[in-house]
C-alpha cells in the first residue's frame, strides 16, 4: 500500500513509512535540512540529518521539483505547522530537475498564462490546479453515476466523419484516404441514430471539434461534449434530466472534496432544481426594459447576457428559441412555427448546455434542409435512419470545460482545460 500525504494523520506516532513525491523547498543548515516533500495530496515536512542519511551530501545539494522516496520514522508531534514531520533514514533520489526551472510552482511572482500553459506539466503540480481537474473528475463520475442509475447506455460515436453536423461552417477538414472528411462538431447525428436502433437512453461523453476563429475566454477549439439522446421524451423531459443530474454530481462532489470547493465557490452547496426558466422572447422584453435593441431573431450578445444573468443566482434555463438560430434537426414549436422546442441553460453569463426536442419526421426533416440551405445528399445516413420507424426524441450536448470553468469561477475555459486547443495553440 502506497502512503500519501494525506494518510499520514490516520497513522500511528514513531510509525516507519516510506513516501513518494517532489522536493517543493528545502531548508539547509550544516548537518541537517528540511524538504518540503509534495504529492498529489498535500505537503509535508522532511527532517533530514548528515549522522542518518549516507547520501547526505548528495540530498545537500537537491535541486527543487526533484523526486524522491523517502524512508523514516513519523513524528506527529513535530514543531512544524502541520504538528507532523518525517525524520528520514533513507533518501533515495529517482529524478533530478535541472535548474533553472521554466516557471516555479510555488513562487509568488506570477507568470503570464502563455507561459504557463507552455509548461503546463509544471503548473498543473500548483494544487489550486490539480485540484480543478479532481473537482472535474468527481463532478463527471457524478454525471456518470446519476446516468448509470437511470439506465442510459454510455456509447462512443466516431469523430472522424463524413458530414457537417451543426450547419456547414467551423469544420475541421482532413484527408481520408481518397475522400474528404471532418473532425467531428458533435455526436448529435449519430446519437439520434442510435434512438433509431431502439438505444432507448444513450450518453456519451467525448471530444468535439469546431473551427471557431473566435479566441475568446469561453471558447476552445477542441472540447468535451457530454450529450444525451432520449426516446420518447421531449423538451422538458431533457430538461429535468439535466437539473437533476447536475444537482446529484454537484452535491456529490461538494461533500467529497469539501472544503476545496468553497474557497472557488462558497454557494455551490446550496444549488437546488428546478431551474428558474425564462423564454427567449421574455428575455427580449427583459432586455430592452434594460435599454438594449434586441428585435425577434437577433442572437444576445456578451453584454445582454450579462445584464440577464444579474437576474438569475446561478443556473437558469433560456427557452423557446427562433427557429432560425437553431440546427436543422429541431423541434418547431407547433403553436407557432418561428419557435423551437430548445434550450440553453445558462450558469452566470455564459451557455454550458443546448438542447431540444428533435424532428423525428423524415418528411419535416427534409424540408428543414432545404430551408437551412443544407444538401440532403450529405445526410443520407443519417436521413435513412428516419424513414423506418424513428420515436419522438429530446437530448441535450453539455461543454464539461465550460460547467467546470463557470462552476469554480474561474475566468478562462482553458483554466479548466488541461491543455487547450485555441485559435493558435496546438501545442504542447
Ligand atoms: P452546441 O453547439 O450549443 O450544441 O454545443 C453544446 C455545448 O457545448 C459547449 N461548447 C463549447 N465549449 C467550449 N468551446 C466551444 N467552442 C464550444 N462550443 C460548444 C457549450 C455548449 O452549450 N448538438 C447540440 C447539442 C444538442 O442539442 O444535443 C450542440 O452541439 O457548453
Amino acid at each position: 500500500m502506497r502512503i500519501y500525504v494525506n494518510n499520514l494523520n490516520e497513522l500511528g506516532d514513531n510509525e516507519k513509512i516510506t513516501i513518494n513525491g517532489w522536493v517543493q523547498e528545502t531548508r539547509k543548515m550544516k548537518n541537517l535540512m528540511f524538504i518540503i516533500l509534495r504529492d498529489s495530496t498535500g505537503t509535508v515536512q522532511i527532517t533530514a540529518k548528515k549522522d542518518n542519511l549516507g547520501n547526505y551530501n548528495e540530498i545537500y545539494d537537491i535541486t527543487r521539483e526533484s523526486v524522491i522516496s523517502v524512508s523514516g520514522i513519523l513524528n506527529k508531534k513535530s514543531v512544524s505547522k502541520s504538528g507532523i514531520e518525517i525524520n528520514a533514514d533513507k533518501i533515495e533520489i529517482l529524478s533530478y530537475a535541472a535548474t533553472p526551472l521554466p516557471m516555479g510552482v510555488i513562487d509568488r511572482v506570477s507568470v503570464d498564462f502563455d507561459t504557463r500553459l507552455n509548461n503546463r506539466f509544471i503548473d498543473l503540480r500548483k494544487p489550486e490546479n490539480l485540484f480543478i481537474f479532481k473537482f472535474e473528475s468527481e463532478l463527471l463520475f457524478g454525471i456518470r453515476e446519476y446516468m448509470n442509475n437511470n439506465n442510459f447506455l454510455e456509447v462512443h460515436t466516431p469523430k472522424t466523419v463524413a458530414a457537417a453536423t451543426e450547419g456547414g461552417a467551423d469544420l475541421f477538414r482532413l484527408k481520408y484516404f481518397e475522400k474528404n472528411a471532418y473532425l467531428n462538431q458533435s455526436p448529435q447525428l449519430y446519437k439520434e441514430i442510435l434512438i433509431s436502433s431502439g438505444f432507448d437512453k444513450v450518453f456519451e461523453v467525448g471530444p468535439a471539434f469546431r473551427a471557431e476563429k473566435e479566441n475568446t475566454v469561453r471558447h476552445l477549439n477542441e472540447f468535451t461534449s457530454i450529450d444525451v439522446e432520449i426516446a420518447f421524451a421531449d423538451d422538458n423531459y431533457v430538461m429535468s434530466l439535466l437539473e437533476n443530474s447536475l444537482v446529484y454530481a454537484i452535491n456529490r462532489t461538494v461533500k467529497k472534496l469539501g472544503d476545496g470547493v468553497s474557497e472557488y465557490n462558497g454557494s455551490l452547496k446550496d444549488v437546488k432544481s428546478p431551474f428558474p426558466r425564462i423564454t427567449y422572447e421574455e428575455s427580449i422584453d427583459y432586455l430592452n426594459s434594460k435599454g438594449f435593441k434586441i428585435s425577434f431573431g437577433d442572437d444576445f450578445s456578451p453584454e445582454a447576457m450579462k445584464t440577464l444573468a444579474d437576474k438569475f443566482d446561478n443556473f437558469y434555463f433560456i427557452t423557446g428559441w427562433p427557429a432560425d438560430l437553431r440546427p436543422f434537426y429541431t423541434m418547431p414549436d407547433e403553436n407557432n412555427p418561428k419557435l423551437t422546442r430548445s434550450f440553453d441553460l445558462q450558469l452566470n453569463d455564459i451557455e454550458i448546455t443546448s438542447g431540444a426536442q428533435r424532428i423525428h419526421d423524415y418528411r419535416m426533416l427534409e424540408q428543414n434542409f432545404l430551408i437551412k440551405g443544407l444538401n440532403k445528399n450529405d445526410f443520407e445516413f443519417y436521413e435513412k435512419a428516419f424513414k423506418y420507424g424513428m420515436p419522438p426524441h429530446a437530448g441535450w450536448g453539455l461543454g464539461l470545460e465550460r460547467l467546470v470553468m463557470n462552476l469554480l469561477h474561474l475566468s478562462n475555459v482553458r483554466e479548466s482545460t488541461l491543455f487547450p486547443r485555441d485559435r493558435t495553440r496546438l501545442s504542447p
